[in-house]
């Protein structure tokens, strides 16, 4: 027999041994020749569609003719790509540090704060400091190699230091600079003395939680080991100062194995998570009894910043497995989207506004809009480009800068978002000496039409006369915000003009606020060249502004942002998977 006819035949036994007639497999194909909708093409034609559906919704796949592309455009580039050290401007901000800190040293050695127009230190307590500055700075010189100076502060530590004191220290402040110093030393060094240090501390402050409701007190007591009110606000806690304790005490419980400080500020966030949000935005004051938000503004500067902040990066310390907090940044930048973004009327800048209460018992007629930003917004540009990257990628691997296609499109809106903040920020330096001011306003449209061409800018400074005793928000401290945006945004673009925007902001701060005999002081008035100081050289130079500065000519392997989350005063703390039950609320 022909090979080809066995071959029949032996299929034609292997089919009758299955049961299968030779005419039963083949008579339906003739039955249905030249039939196109058969039940079956319509079921696969079905999910089919459905597929592609599913990948467009995810944006997984383009549709040429459906696809949008005014929604995304990616941040122009108009600097030269550019990665690696810049070893010269680096080492420039290394000698602003120890112009800083030599001064410092010499008039204040372990003094709280810094006065260095009149060469003194002054404490938070008559009783003594608790280390303020030292602590605030230390893994900034760590980090830039300054061997000698590491020494003497550790040395300082280890011998004079004591948190012994029978006086109030502000909760907020004394978490994000001393705990958070601490636990980021340690993490650098491996050195228990900070270990034993900040569970010291820890320990000194967790009678703030013992309110009615879990919300922690506005001070603590550390000599007394004891929860205190705030004398001029009884029994209010501001939002942004009980929600901004979490990625230090979590990070305690962490390496000491006691879950009693994770505890205590997980607890905060689920009265937050609970309490009722105004478009998942939180009012800036609550009350500890009750643990209720108070009728009070809505703003991403003072008092509210650093709780978006955190959410975010609590979300990232624990390596993105606890996805309540992603839930609930998701829900907030939602929020800030709907509600306080902003077009600057002249030049139509995006600013971030305020919401102000009224007495209308209407929600949606609550609220009134401010036009106003405080410099502490503009932490917000580089935090949305973080988010953006991380909660809003579609896989781990994002490359620098991310291409449309890694990003979901909430992380499109929060990447470009990003970069228009920033842009704005960046456009408050236009001032005489290249400062940006504290706060400014910005103008309304109405306010465009009747001053017509007196108006060039989008923004200004309230109040701002010439000749006149300069106002608060015309002043400059020597704050972080803008410099740390700028640095987050270079190391996830690469682009080189966010190093060209960052010097020129050093050498406007190298220009009016460096003092000759030793440190920086505070501009009074950033429109006027030849405007007095204040006799201020706040802990943040040294801890923030001076290491974003310091990072963002480094290279990029120095605190690699995947591998680590820098708490609200820019203390790196390290990326960890938990090994406790995750965040159930
Ligand atoms: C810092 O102490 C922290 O960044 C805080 O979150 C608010 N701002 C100051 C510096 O401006």
């Amino acid at each position: 027999m022909e090979e080809s006819a066995l071959r029949h035949r032996r299929a034609e036994e292997e089919d009758a041994m299955n049961g299968i007639q030779v005419d039963d497999v083949y008579r339906p194909r003739k039955h249905l020749k030249g039939k196109i909708l058969t039940p079956r093409r319509i079921f696969l034609g079905f999910v089919a569609l459905i597929s592609v559906a599913l990948l467009y919704q995810y944006e997984l796949i383009r549709i040429p003719f459906l696809s949008s592309t005014s929604t995304w455009r990616p941040l122009p580039t108009r600097g030269k790509s550019t990665s690696g050290v810049d070893t010269e401007k680096r080492d420039a901000i290394v000698a602003a540090f120890k112009h800083s800190w030599s001064a410092y040293e010499k008039d204040a050695m372990g003094a709280d704060e810094y006065h260095p127009i009149t060469h003194r230190g002054s404490n938070f307590s008559s009783r003594g400091g608790i280390g303020y500055m030292v602590i605030d700075a230390i893994d900034t010189m760590y980090l830039m190699g300054l061997k000698d100076e590491y020494n003497r502060a550790r040395d300082w530590l280890s011998s004079r230091h004591t948190f012994d004191r029978d006086e109030n220290f502000n909760t907020f402040e004394t978490t994000i600079r001393v705990l958070g110093g601490l636990l980021s030393i340690f993490h650098l060094t491996k050195d228990n003395l900070y270990l034993e240090k900040a569970t010291d501390l820890a320990d000194r402050m967790l009678p703030i939680f013992d309110t009615p409701s879990g919300l922690p007190l506005s001070m603590a007591n550390l000599g007394l080991q004891k929860g205190v009110d705030d004398p001029y606000r009884a029994g209010l806690v501001s939002t942004a100062e009980a929600t901004t304790l979490q990625l230090e005490f979590r990070y305690l419980s962490h390496v000491t194995g006691n879950d009693i400080y994770w505890d205590k500020v997980e607890k905060v966030m689920s009265i937050i998570k609970k309490s009722e949000k105004p478009w998942n935005l939180v009012p800036i004051y609550m009350n500890a009894n009750t643990g209720l938000f108070l009728d009070s503004e809505i703003r991403l500067g003072s008092r509210g910043d650093s709780y978006y902040e955190y959410l975010l990066k609590q979300y990232l310390q624990t390596n993105q497995t606890e996805h309540v907090y992603r839930e609930m940044y998701d829900a907030a930048m939602q929020g800030v989207h709907d509600k306080l973004l902003v077009k600057g009327a002249k030049n139509g800048l995006t600013l971030t506004a305020e919401l102000l209460p009224t007495h209308s018992r209407d929600p949606q007629n609550k609220y009134t809009l401010s036009r106003k930003q405080d410099h502490l917004v503009c932490f917000l540009g580089g935090s949305l480009m973080l988010g953006a990257t991380t909660v809003g990628s579609r896989n781990p691997n994002v490359s620098r800068p991310p291409r449309e296609s890694q990003l979901t499109s909430t992380g499109k809106r929060d990447w470009k978002t990003g970069y228009e903040l920033i842009e704005t920020c960046v456009d408050t330096h236009n001032t005489a000496t290249g400062l940006s001011p504290e706060i400014v306003y910005f103008y309304s449209p109405e306010e465009v039409q009747r001053q017509g061409d007196e108006v060039t800018a989008d923004w200004y400074i309230k109040g701002a006369r010439r000749g006149a005793w300069p106002v608060y928000d015309a002043r400059y401290i020597l704050r972080p915000e803008t410099v740390e945006s700028i640095f987050l945004a270079y190391r996830m673009t690469g682009d080189m003009r966010y190093r060209k925007i960052g010097w020129k902001i050093f050498k406007s701060i190298e220009k009016y606020c460096r003092l000759e005999e030793g440190g920086y002081a505070s501009v009074l008035n950033v429109d006027d060249t030849h405007s007095q100081k204040d006799d201020k050289m706040e802990t943040f130079w040294l801890s923030e502004t001076l290491k974003y500065l310091y990072l963002l000519f480094e290279d990029e392997s120095v605190i690699p942002l995947d591998e680590y989350v820098f708490n609200t005063e820019a203390h790196p703390l390290p990326v960890f998977t938990p090994n406790r039950p995750l965040a159930n609320f």
